[in-house]
């Protein structure tokens, strides 16, 4: 039994390190991350250095953004699919009378192919005037953020998992999405869920997609700049701010797009592309995220295109055990979005995202911020836990594992009301 005991206990140790688990070519060692040097975000690629926001907006910018079209995400197709919106429920008396609950069908079609999709939005009853809002993807179904029992499946549900899973129960996932303080802050909150818009699997269901919407749409494509899941998850909260763009009480200037993980990748490409987006919020993002790639820690390309080929193009592939030859890294990323506002929140204990990566972008973009005038962060060392910056950009990292918690809400409210405040 004891050695049983030991055995176990050993390959317990082994197989974790400080609950990481071990696997073959991630490196958590701060030693072993290469002397990596980040592409130049100021020099075009011609050599001009840029001094002038003018030169960022029409030269540099557009470079920036090439790089990430063609080579990691894709290339947004711009064509404009017909969408017609459906109010199923509204709510006046919702969460005891503090919000209006609203659920609208979003119905996608390019004449041939239909896409559904279900908005679920929580509005605030006691507020002056228009709301500030927040707009995110839920991962497991609207429902799972609520226990309310008038939440209705989306529609994805039923060809992605079946609503009786049990990690898909109503509720489920109920503690990343504390309604009850964004409404009593004041905010509005809207989500869909992410597989409405691209169902999350390696083998495509690509007819459920938005992606077969579009005429360029070829499933079997291998187009290096063929974009991928993530890209069209960015165009869909897009689609989002065109239907808030419909409503009255929506306050234009003050809607925050936040993500985490997969969905923190995602919301910064749509922040990029999006200007609609006046706070971006980025939550444990990590590789292909907020986390800079040339440090090759935690997840790393090789690893991250192999059990998620589908969320990028093809010519990410090439960076593969290969970030040295990246021309881009993900700082830029963020700075695309200057002068709009930037908060990227980490786990402390979510290496696999690289906590300091993610916090290393944000002080890289700097730069660009600078340029217009805004403040970046002062130094590259990362703040302690729960000891949060907010500047023109923003970050914390908080105890814990991989996940939003309250906490992390809360600082992102923190966050809108010194930017919202300001634009009144
Ligand atoms: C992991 C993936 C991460 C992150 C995460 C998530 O499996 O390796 O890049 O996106 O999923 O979205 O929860």
């Amino acid at each position: 039994m004891r050695s049983y005991i030991l055995a176990l206990g050993f390959l317990l140790i082994t197989y974790f390190v400080k609950g990481q688990a071990i696997i073959e070519g991630i490196s958590y060692d701060e030693s072993k991350v290469p002397d990596y040097v980040l592409p130049e975000l100021l020099t075009c690629e011609d050599g001009t250095k840029v001094t002038t926001v003018a030169q960022w907006e029409q030269k540099r910018r557009p470079e920036v953004m090439e790089y990430f079209a063609s080579q990691e995400y894709g290339r947004t197709p711009q064509d404009k699919i017909a969408v017609t919106y459906e109010t199923l429920t509204e709510n006046r008396m919702a969460m005891e009378g503090k919000a209006t609950s609203k659920q609208v069908k979003f119905t996608f079609t390019n004449g041939k192919n239909v896409v559904e999709a279900i908005l679920l939005m929580y509005i605030p009853n006691n507020r002056k005037g228009k709301a500030p809002v927040f707009v995110g993807y839920n991962f497991k179904g609207n429902h799972s953020t609520t226990l309310d029992t008038t939440v209705f499946y989306s529609p994805s549900f039923y060809f992605v998992k079946s609503p009786d899973h049990p990690d898909w129960k109503r509720g489920n996932q109920m503690n990343r999405w504390c309604y009850d303080k964004i409404i009593n802050r004041g905010y509005a909150v809207v989500t869909m869920c992410y597989h409405d818009i691209y169902p999350d699997k390696v083998e495509g269901l690509m007819e459920h997609s938005v992606s077969s919407l579009f005429p360029s749409y070829d499933p079997n494509s291998t187009a290096p700049d063929r974009w991928g899941a993530i890209g069209a998850w960015a165009w869909g909260s897009s689609r989002i701010v065109d239907y808030l763009e419909t409503q009255d009480w929506v306050d234009l200037n003050k809607i925050a797009i936040m993500g985490h993980s997969r969905q923190g990748k995602a919301a910064l490409w749509a922040g990029a592309q999006d200007p609609r987006f006046k706070v971006v919020i980025s939550n444990d993002s990590g590789c292909g995220g907020a986390a800079l790639s040339k440090r090759v820690y935690g997840e790393n390309i090789a690893r991250i295109i192999k059990l998620f080929p589908h969320w990028f193009c093809p010519a990410f592939q090439q960076y593969a055990d290969n970030e040295a030859k990246l021309p881009f890294d993900q700082h830029q990323l963020v700075a695309l979005i200057a002068p709009r506002h930037v908060y990227v929140a980490s786990a402390d204990g979510d290496w696999w995202a690289d906590p300091k990566g993610e916090f290393l972008s944000v002080y890289h973009a700097g730069p660009v911020y600078k340029l217009y005038g805004l403040s970046g962060f002062k130094t590259d060392v990362q703040p302690d836990i729960h000891k949060p910056i907010m500047m023109d950009v923003g970050y914390h990292v908080r105890e814990g594992e991989h996940d939003v918690k309250d906490y992390d809400w809360e600082r992102f409210m923190d966050f809108c009301d010194i930017h919202f405040n300001k634009s009144e």
